[in-house]
Parts: C-alpha cells; structure tokens; sequence
C-alpha cells in the first residue's frame, strides 16, 4: 500500500499500479468466454482509478474486467493487496480463482500458495451493480463509481510472514508510560514447517522477542506478554508524536507507526489526554469529479492545508473509510478523524436492516476497516451507520453486535451512529458520543418547518430527550447541518436558498448555537466540498451534485468557507 513511508525493508513487494487492459462487460459474458485467463483485447488504463471517468462509461454500472501482467523471479507464495475495489471483486491469477471479496471502501488481500518463479496473469472483476443487498443501496447522495480505485501490489512470501501487528497499549495514570502488547498474526507462507525468530520494536523499544515454529502453509495469531514503555511522548493536536512499530522474522518486515493517545468522555465532555476538547470539524468525501474515488495523494495534501487553513481539529470521514495515505497525513498533523462504513441513509430500510446477508456485510466492513486502520492515531472515532432507521428494534441487534466488535477490537475510541431521529432514535445506548444529522433551515422534515429558528426549539427538545432517556451526559456532536449554495450565486437577500449568502448566514447562527449549547461538544459542517451524487437523487441535487460544500468540487471556496474559518479560528483560540 503507498504509505507515507515504506512499508517493508526486507519483504519484496511488486507494485501492480500503472497499465493494465480493461474492458466493460455489459452482457455478463466474461465468465463463459473465460476472461479469467486473460483478456484477448481491452483498452489501457491507469490503475487506481475509476473507469467512469473514461469517456463514455459516465453512467456505467455493472461488470468491469481488469488484466495486469507481471513476473516473480523466486517460487513463492504471493500476498495480493488490494486498497479498494468497487463494489465487488472476484480475483483469479493464472486462470485459477484466488476469490472474491465485497465492499467498495476496505483494504483487503488473499494469500496465493506455492505460486511457481515466472510470467503471470492477474484479473480482476469489478462490479458496481447495485442490488438489493448492496452498500449502499441505489438511493444514496454519492456516486457509484466502478473499478480498482486504491493501489494494488502483490507482496512475495517465503517462510516465516507478518500479516497483522496490532499495538494495543495501556497507559498509566500519568500518562507518561504504557504497558503494551503487540497482536500479531503470522504466516509461514513455505511449504515446510519453519522456524524464525519473531521481534516487534516500537522506537527504541524492543518489546517483544520470541520465537515460532510453524508448520507448511499454517497460520497463528497470538498476542505478546506486556512490556512496558517509560517516559513517552503523547500524540496530540499540536504535538503528534509518532513512533516508529517495525515487526520482523528471519525474512519477513512489517513497518508502520504508533501514537499514544487516551480518548475518553466524562460528563458532557470529550477529552484527549485528560485536555477538554471542542471538535471542529467538516465532513469531507474523499471524491473529485476528474477522479472520482480513486483520490490522487497530492489532492488529499490540498485538502488538508485547506481544512487545517479553516481551523478544524477534526474530519468526518463521510461515509466510508479512506485511503490509508490520507490516514498517515492526518497521523502526521494531529487531525482527528471519525472512520465509519458505508450503511447509509434510508436506502437501508426495514426490510434490508433486517436481512442478515446486509448485517454481516457491515460486520465484515467493520472488521477489515478495525484490521486494516488499527494504529492509526488520528482515528479517535468508529461511526457504526449513518442515518439508517434506528428508530426500528432490529437495528438495535445489529448495532449492538457492530458496537461489540468495536468494543473489543478498535482500540482507544469513542463509538458512534450517525442519526437524523434523535428524538426516536433506539440505539443511542451503546453510543460514547451522540452524533446529529440534522438540517433545519434547509430542508423541512423530521418536525422542522425549514425555518432557521427550529435550531432554537430543537436544542431544548434534544435535552429534554437525552434527559429522560438517561443519555444526558454523553457529549453531543451535530455531526452534519448546513445548506447547499450555488458557487457565484449571490443575493441581497439573505432568505434566498441557493445564495452563497444564505449558506454563509444558516452556517454562522447554526455553528454559533451549537458552540453556546452546554452540552454540545462539537460541530461536522456538512460539508468541505460540493460531491457528485447518484443520478437516483431528485431534482434538489442541482447538476446533479450535492452543493452544500464550503467550497465547489474544484475546490474554489464560498463565502461560507471564510465565515466557518473565522468561527473555528476564533473557536480554537478559546481552548
Ligand atoms: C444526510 C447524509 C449526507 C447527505 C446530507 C444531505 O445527512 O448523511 O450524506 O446526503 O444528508 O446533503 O442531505
């Protein structure tokens, strides 16, 4: 995976980026004409990217072939590493299937055994179609895209191999040491038993050195004695310290980075490292319209410098898991972030939170999403859904089995669901934080009339909910509110929707509001940018885009983006 730094010294990874053949598969045919061995023609494509960015295939939705050619010098077992690929592959190399994975926005991978020293072929099979278990469902205000949109390599494995190194630490009440432990899941990738010595380092620290004996293709996991680590430095906004986390065997490495950190919420507050801190932030899709989600490194840097320009602490990533890059940036800046899976919206209705096909596919994305992003610091928050119906007793089920896994396996962070019912809203019990998608003065439902002044009554209401349901206390996030705007459109008037005006003026009195209201603790402007949505929104998605972005999708500023900087800047000064 491109990383901000190199992932391995000793392991040889082969990087698949770059050309590969594509050809679009309307008729489902491919299977039958046996594409898995390799495509007879195609045209060339840059991977990662989107194939709907190809002139022409716009609105394709459906099968797409992808063929990579490349040459290994050593028989060995290869380890397939894919970023993202929407929305469904099926993998095969050398005309054998290796399998198939779903989920457009998670990392995953495949271990190929005894792979023969030569000239292979690697096809992939993406699908977007969108069916009625899908995520999301047709209804969702983003766009299905198609195609292999994050990078793609094929790492080489022989003998003892490191396939996970989860470092979960406990720090001490001063927070200056910790006792930690590293998670570790191995490989022996020969077709023998192997022995190897086993150590993970963090900085300095050797904390664990050991040894395994495993036998022919088996894998183990285990998790290492606690060690402890005196005097460390902690990850925080200003000050994001990092560690440097480098696991190795007699031929194998595993690098990556650590920062230690203690997220936690006591009364109406949130605190990182005993500190009470307000969250600022914006929700931001990791999209542009000449990429689509196959979001290029030196765009994801701009939007950074813009976010941080504006005074946000913090990003939303709205709705699904982002690119690990933009994971180690945000690492790197002392950005905090809100992961979360794509279950959006009310595409996900009764009938489909009640399909356990549709639950265990959010299972699954949770747990790759928690395998995959484990270390990162800046991620302090697990987003369970988002606006699904948790008004309904079986989302209370599924989100107390998503919420259990989160629990045990994500580290240090808060959990949370994203909902626009508050006031009838179920599953707020296993929420650490309570996170509200709400947008009076813009649109008129959920017992709004689209005035701005239901903000007024609506805060009294949330508190006199929360209260008699016993959740007041757990700090409060307006986690989307705003209003779309035309970039150049402007009104003397400042009750005309559409008008950058009316955008800037709903934002200055919401955020001020929230900013005032005791028990919030944080706002998530929706949004940083204008999107491309699906063409199955209606008419209110004007060009089809969602235009409630601080800035358009080109990412040239509104008025509002001046008035929310101003806010937040000043907001952060407070601290
Ligand atoms: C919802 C949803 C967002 C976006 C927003 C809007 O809150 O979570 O993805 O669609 O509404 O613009 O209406």
């Amino acid at each position: 995976m491109k990383r901000l730094f190199n992932e391995h010294e000793i392991r040889t990874v082969i990087d698949l980026n770059g050309a590969w053949k594509f050809k679009t598969d309307p008729d489902k045919v491919g299977i039958k004409q046996k594409w898995q061995f390799g495509l007879a023609q195609g045209d060339t494509v840059v991977v990662p990217s989107v194939w709907n960015n190809e002139l022409g295939l716009l609105a394709y939705e459906g099968w797409g072939w992808y063929e990579k050619k490349f040459n290994t010098s050593v028989d060995a077992s290869l380890r397939l590493e894919f970023g993202s690929v929407m929305t469904a592959a099926t993998v095969w190399l050398d005309g054998e299937y290796v399998g198939e994975h779903y989920g457009a926005f998670t990392q995953f991978e495949f271990v190929v055994l005894n792979v023969k020293a030569g000239a292979h072929t690697l096809v992939v099979l993406a699908d977007s179609t969108i069916d009625g278990k899908s995520f999301p469902q047709r209804y969702t205000d983003w766009y299905n895209y198609g195609g292999i949109a994050r990078d793609v390599q094929a790492d080489v494995l022989n003998g003892v191999s490191i396939l996970k190194n989860h470092i979960i630490y406990e720090l001490s009440e001063d927070l200056k040491s910790a006792k930690i432990c590293s998670e570790i899941e191995l490989i022996n990738a020969k077709n023998e038993a192997c022995s190897s010595p086993v150590t993970v380092t963090v900085g300095d620290t050797l904390i664990y050195d050991g040894s395994v004996t495993i036998s022919a293709y088996e894998q183990v996991s285990f998790k290492t004695p606690w060690a402890v680590m005196e005097s460390i430095s902690l990850w925080d906004t200003d000050t994001p310290t990092l560690y440097t986390v480098v696991a190795k065997t007699d031929c194998d490495d595993l690098i990556d980075k650590v920062g230690f950190r203690l997220i936690e919420t006591k009364n109406n507050d949130i605190l990182l490292n005993g500190r009470s801190i307000e969250l600022l932030g914006v929700n931001r899709h990791e999209e542009h319209p000449d990429w689509g989600f196959a979001f290029p490194p030196k765009l994801m840097k701009k939007d950074l410098d813009l976010i941080c320009d504006m005074g946000c602490n913090t990003i939303r990533g709205s709705h699904y898991p982002n690119s690990r890059i933009f994971l180690d940036m945000m690492d790197e800046r002392g950005i905090l972030f809100w992961s979360e899976i794509p279950m959006w919206g009310c595409g996900f209705g009764p009938k489909a939170l009640a399909d356990p096909d549709i639950v265990n596919r959010g299972l699954n994305m949770h747990k790759e999403m928690t395998r995959f992003y484990y270390n990162h610091p800046s991620i302090v928050i697990w987003g369970m859904h988002n606006e699904i119906d948790t008004s309904n007793p079986c989302t209370v089920e599924l989100t107390k089995s998503y919420c259990e896994h989160l629990r045990k396996n994500g580290g240090n962070r808060l959990i949370t669901h994203a909902s626009n019912h508050p006031l009838n809203d179920l599953c707020m019990d296993y929420n650490d934080i309570i996170c509200i998608n709400i947008y009076h003065g813009w649109y008129n439902y959920y017992g709004g009339s689209g005035s701005l002044k239901d903000w007024d009554k609506f805060v009294v209401d949330l508190k006199n909910r929360l209260t008699e349901k016993g959740w007041y206390g757990k700090p409060v996030i307006m986690s989307e509110f705003g209003a779309a705007a035309l970039a150049g459109f402007h009104s003397h008037f400042d009750t005309v929707r559409w008008s950058e005006e009316y955008q800037r003026d709903l934002l200055e009195y919401t955020i001020e509001l929230f900013h005032k209201t005791e028990y919030m603790r944080g706002t998530y402007v929706w949004q940083f940018c204008n999107i491309r949505t699906s063409f199955s929104m209606d008419i209110n998605r004007v060009r089809y885009f969602n235009n409630k972005g601080l800035l358009d999708e080109y990412r040239n500023p509104k008025s509002a983006y001046f008035k929310v900087r101003e806010l937040y800047t000043k907001y952060a000064k407070e601290k």
